[in-house]
């Protein structure tokens, strides 16, 4: 088994639901990511611990997602020289908006890549994810390459449903 590069921790068990299109979109890039529950609130101690530790044990981007107060992505970018990308989750009365804000106000020198809210962000922080590593590896760029070309095809193809429509 491959030492993961890339890591997507979570606030919760109830985050799977949208952290899995995550998880699933690495997956397509052949990236097998570490994945943990953990807490910027609620286990605090274990975010400290693994953030610190991050660099050391080989990962090169970390992916955090968190509904309600998200203060999981800030308190590990504190702690790590790597990038981190925050996924603002729905949960909660805001619909995430108190997710959203509280991801991308980081002060000055501790910045939180901050994607949409929910589960189109928590696809594109897995894209983000394979750029950044694609930087440095000529397969995986070529692999991101070839995906976005797919993309553009796709959409020729739904132009064309609509055009049989007219
Ligand atoms: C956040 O609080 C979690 O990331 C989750 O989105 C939200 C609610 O958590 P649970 O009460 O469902 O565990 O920390």
């Amino acid at each position: 088994m491959p030492q993961p590069r890339v890591a997507v921790v979570f606030g919760s068990d109830s985050d799977w639901e949208t952290m899995e299109s995550c998880v699933k979109q690495l997956r397509e890039f052949g990236e097998a990511p570490f994945v943990e529950v953990m807490s910027a609130h609620r286990n605090p101690a274990r975010c400290s611990e693994f953030s610190s530790g991050a660099e050391a044990n080989g990962l090169e981007v970390i992916i955090a997602a968190a509904g309600m107060s998200n203060a999981l992505a800030g308190a590990i970018a504190a702690h790590t020289p790597l990038p981190v990308i925050g996924v603002p989750l729905e949960s909660g009365s805001m619909q995430g908006m108190d997710a959203l804000l509280s991801t991308v106000q980081m002060p000055p020198g501790i910045p939180v890549a901050t994607v949409s809210i929910g589960r189109a962000g928590a696809k594109n922080a897995a894209l983000l994810a394979i750029q950044m590593l694609a930087n440095k590896d000529e397969k995986l760029a070529s692999a991101y390459r070839d995906f976005k070309k797919t993309q553009a095809e796709a959409v020729a193809d739904r132009n064309a449903k609509v055009q049989a429509k007219l």
